[in-house]
């Protein structure tokens, strides 16, 4: 800032006021005319000031606007209501019944059927992944894809052709596809929400019935083994319950919290379970599973993702979808779409202020990945570097 506090006191501002003011030698100046000259000067330092200031402003809140808006979000949103989170129990070595009754809960003499349903886009790899970590434990497989992304944009029906990929759950599989409705400048959520609803009819379709257990859950949000065994066995579980999921953005290098909760599990029942992935009540299983965002090989795959999402408006310079900058930003751990976190205090937003730190663990993480680690290597710690094309 430019000194701006009493300048009819300083030196260099008489001087000037002379050339600005020239009608009278300075000596000559009382005190009320030098105070008016000095008031002239100060509207023209104003008026430079708001001249220049004023677009620098508008300059910085078009970059930063939403880092500001996002900054300030615990003054104009209030958290939500926290989840009653249940203990979760496990070792390989413990018995079924008693993992049951540390949860409080009998166990069953046969287990319930296990419905696994996803709405997929092109997440291939970590659909492999998915599958092989809960086919010891579902009887039906039920994927839905679409030929347009949320967005509106055309889509190749990736699954289709690649689905020879997916043998091994191919006697356990109701495929099914929907047209896109392709409607321009249409909220994207909209799309989404066309596109739950047949899949719940493809779950039907599949053959459900009346508590048989149901995921509702992204591709990427990949529950546990363990956790649907112990669900399917155990009896008086809750009729609903979402699953508390590890948060990793990229690959697993990059582990950024415990806060991942939209999965859920339903004992289904005809006529009122309806598929979601938004809040459907208040109990949340502890340390369920993986929820693996960005979790893309090709550099394409995050450039398609970003266009295809429901926040696309989070794209606000072309810039952000250069493969260069893409492949920089997984590298560090920073954030695509520059954006700061989104939390609800000051102090979670602060605390997670810049890059993800790396994490070195490749421990409990999905079996399958472990063993085929030469294939899945840019999902495992040091790592970042991703195929082009
Ligand atoms: C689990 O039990 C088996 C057989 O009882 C035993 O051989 C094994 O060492 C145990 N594993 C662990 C991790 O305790
Ligand atoms: C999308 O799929 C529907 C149903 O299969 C089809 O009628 C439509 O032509 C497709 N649209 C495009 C743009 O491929
Ligand atoms: C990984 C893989 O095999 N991807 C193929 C899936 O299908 C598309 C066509 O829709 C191919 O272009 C990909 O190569």
């Amino acid at each position: 800032m430019p000194e701006t506090g009493y300048p009819y006191r300083s030196k260099k501002t008489d001087d000037i006021c002379d050339d600005v003011c020239g009608e009278a030698s300075r000596a000559a100046l009382s005190m009320s005319k030098r105070l008016r000259c000095a008031l002239r000067w100060f509207d023209f330092k104003a008026l430079l000031l708001l001249l220049i200031g004023v677009p620098i402003l508008i300059f910085v809140i078009h970059v930063h606007g939403q880092k500001i808006t996002y900054f300030l979000r615990p003054l104009w949103e209030s958290p939500p209501k926290p989840f009653r989170t249940i203990p979760h129990y496990h070792h390989e070595n413990v018995s079924m019944e008693n993992l049951c009754k540390l949860h409080g809960w009998g166990t069953r003499e046969i287990p319930r059927r296990v419905f696994d349903a996803v709405l997929f886009s092109n997440e291939l790899d970590i659909l492999e992944v998915r599958w092989n970590e809960l086919s010891p434990y579902v009887s039906e497989f039920i994927l839905l894809e679409s030929n347009s992304t949320f967005t509106g944009l055309k889509k190749p029906l990736f699954f289709a052709s690649n689905r020879s990929r997916f043998k091994f759950v191919e006697s356990r599989l109701t495929y099914g596809t929907v047209g896109g409705r392709f409607m321009k400048g249409e909220n994207p959520f909209v799309e989404e929400s066309y596109q739950r609803v047949a899949l719940d009819q493809l779950i039907r379709i599949a053959g459900i019935s009346d508590d048989d257990l149901l995921i509702m859950s992204d591709v990427d949000e990949i529950p546990s083994g363990h956790t649907i065994n112990l669900l399917r066995w155990c009896d008086d579980i809750p009729e609903m319950i979402h699953l508390q999921l590890r948060n990793y953005l990229y690959s697993f290098e990059f582990y950024v919290d415990d806060d991942s909760w939209r999965a859920s599990i339903h004992r289904y029942r005809d006529g009122k379970t309806r598929y979601a992935h938004f809040r459907q009540t208040d109990d949340l299983l502890a340390d369920s599973g993986w929820h693996c965002s960005f979790c893309f090989r090709h550099i394409s795959e995050f450039i398609f993702k970003m266009k295809a999402y429901s926040h696309v408006d989070r794209i606000r310079f072309s810039y952000y979808l250069s493969p260069s900058r893409i492949q920089d930003v997984i590298c560090h751990g920073a954030d695509l779409f520059d954006m700061l976190p989104e939390e609800y205090t000051f102090q979670k937003i602060i605390a997670k202020l810049g890059p993800i730190p790396s994490s070195y663990s490749a421990v409990n993480l999905p079996s399958y990945l472990i063993q085929n680690a030469d294939r899945y290597r840019y999902l495992l710690p040091g790592n970042c570097k991703r195929e082009s094309g």
